[in-house]
C-alpha cells in the first residue's frame, strides 16, 4: 500500500538521523547500526571480525584496538554479571548491558540472543527491545529455553526446525531490516552431523535469516570448512573459532567465510589479569610492585572520554557556579 510504504520510509529517515548521546558520541541509531553490520557481514571480498565485549568498558577497548564491530557474548556478559551461561541472566539484564555497549562506542553490536528466551513471541520481543536500544543485530540459536553454553556437557537438545523457523520469521516480521538476523545452527555441537546442519541452514534462509552462524566444538576447523564448501554462500557464514583456534584466518578467507567472532577473549583476559593482580596484592600486602602493570588512571579517563566532559563544562556550566572539580 502506498500510504504504508511512505510512512515506513519517513520512519526510516527519522531513525537514520544522527543523534548525539549524552557522552558526546555521535550515533546512527537503529537501522544505521544494522546497515553497518550488514555491510560487514555481507561483504563478499573481505573477512570481517567481531570482537567480544561484555560491558561498556570492554566495548570501548575493542574500539580503540581498531575493531569495526562487537559481539555481545552471552557467555561473557553472564560471566561478568556472576551468572552461568544458562539463561540465568534475564533478557532485560542483557538489553541493559547492550545499551551500555552501544552508548560507549560507535561500533555496530551483534548481540548473542541465545535461543530467544522462549518461543517466537519472546524472541520477537527481545529483538524489538534490542533494536530500540541501538543494537545492530541479533544471533539466535536453535535450542530451547533455558540453553546451556555449547562447550558445557553433552546435553544440547535442538529445537524443532519448523518451530525455530517460526521464531526467525516472527523476528523478521517484528524488526525487518532494522536488525540483522543471524541464525545459529547447533546441529554439529549436538552431534547431528552435516546433513542436518545443511537442512537447517536451508530452512533458516527460507525463514528470512540474513546470515548463518555455524558452530563447532571440534579442535580442528574441518567440519566448519566442510559446511562452507557445501553451503556455497547461499547466505553469509559466520564462525566462532574458540575451540579450533589454531586454524589461520587465511583458511577462512579461502573458504569464503564472511565473519569471524573472537567470542570471549576480553572476558578471559580480564579473568587472567584480575587473578594475577589480586594474587600479587594479597601476597605482597602492597600495590607498589604492580603499579606499572595495571592501566594508568589516565588511560581510564581517556577510555571514558573525561576530556569531552571537561570541554562540555566549558560550554555549558556557568563558571561562577563551580562544581567541586573545576579549575580554581
Ligand atoms: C558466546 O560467546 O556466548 C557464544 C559463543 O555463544 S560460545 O560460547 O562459543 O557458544
Ligand atoms: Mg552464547
Amino acid at each position: 500500500m502506498q500510504m504504508g510504504r511512505s510512512l515506513k520510509e519517513f520512519d526510516m529517515q527519522t531513525q537514520k538521523k544522527q543523534s548525539v548521546a549524552a557522552n558526546g558520541h555521535h550515533h546512527h541509531v537503529a537501522s544505521g547500526a544494522a546497515d553497518k553490520l550488514r555491510s560487514q557481514i555481507s561483504s563478499n571480498h573481505e573477512l570481517s571480525f567481531l570482537m567480544e565485549a561484555h560491558d561498556g568498558l570492554s566495548g570501548a577497548i575493542a574500539e580503540r584496538a581498531g575493531f569495526k564491530g562487537l559481539w555481545a557474548s552471552g557467555l561473557s556478559i553472564s560471566c561478568s554479571l556472576g551468572y552461568r551461561d544458562a539463561n540465568e541472566a534475564s533478557w532485560t539484564q542483557l538489553v541493559d548491558v547492550v545499551e551500555r555497549m552501544v552508548d560507549s562506542t560507535d561500533l555496530p553490536v551483534l548481540v548473542d540472543g541465545d535461543s530467544g528466551f522462549g518461543n517466537f513471541n519472546n524472541a520477537r520481543l527481545l529483538a524489538r527491545k534490542l533494536q530500540q536500544r541501538g543494537a545492530a543485530g541479533v544471533a539466535l540459536e536453535d535450542k530451547g529455553f533455558p540453553k546451556m553454553n555449547s562447550f558445557v556437557g553433552d546435553r544440547h537438545p535442538l529445537a524443532d526446525t519448523g518451530e525455530f523457523s517460526g521464531r526467525l520469521r516472527a523476528v523478521k516480521d517484528a524488526v525487518g531490516d532494522d536488525l540483522v538476523l543471524v541464525a545459529r545452527i547447533e546441529a554439529l555441537i549436538a552431534g547431528h552431523g552435516m546433513d542436518e546442519a545443511l537442512a537447517r541452514a536451508h530452512a533458516y534462509a527460507e525463514a528470512g535469516a540474513d546470515a548463518i552462524l555455524i558452530h563447532s566444538r571440534k579442535s580442528a576447523a574441518d567440519e566448519i570448512l566442510g559446511f562452507a564448501a557445501a553451503w556455497q554462500n547461499r547466505l553469509p557464514v559466520v564462525i566462532v573459532p574458540t575451540k579450533y583456534y589454531r586454524t589461520p584466518v587465511s583458511a577462512y578467507r579461502e573458504a569464503g567465510i564472511s565473519t569471524v567472532i573472537w567470542a570471549n577473549h576480553s572476558m578471559r583476559a580480564a579473568i587472567a589479569g584480575m587473578r594475577e593482580i589480586c594474587g600479587r596484592i594479597i601476597a605482597e600486602e602492597s600495590i607498589a610492585g604492580i603499579e606499572g602493570e595495571v592501566a594508568t588512571l589516565d588511560e581510564v579517563f581517556g577510555l571514558l572520554r573525561y576530556g569531552e566532559l571537561a570541554a562540555a563544562e566549558e560550554r555549558y556550566l556557568p563558571q561562577h557556579h563551580g562544581n567541586g572539580h573545576a579549575k580554581a
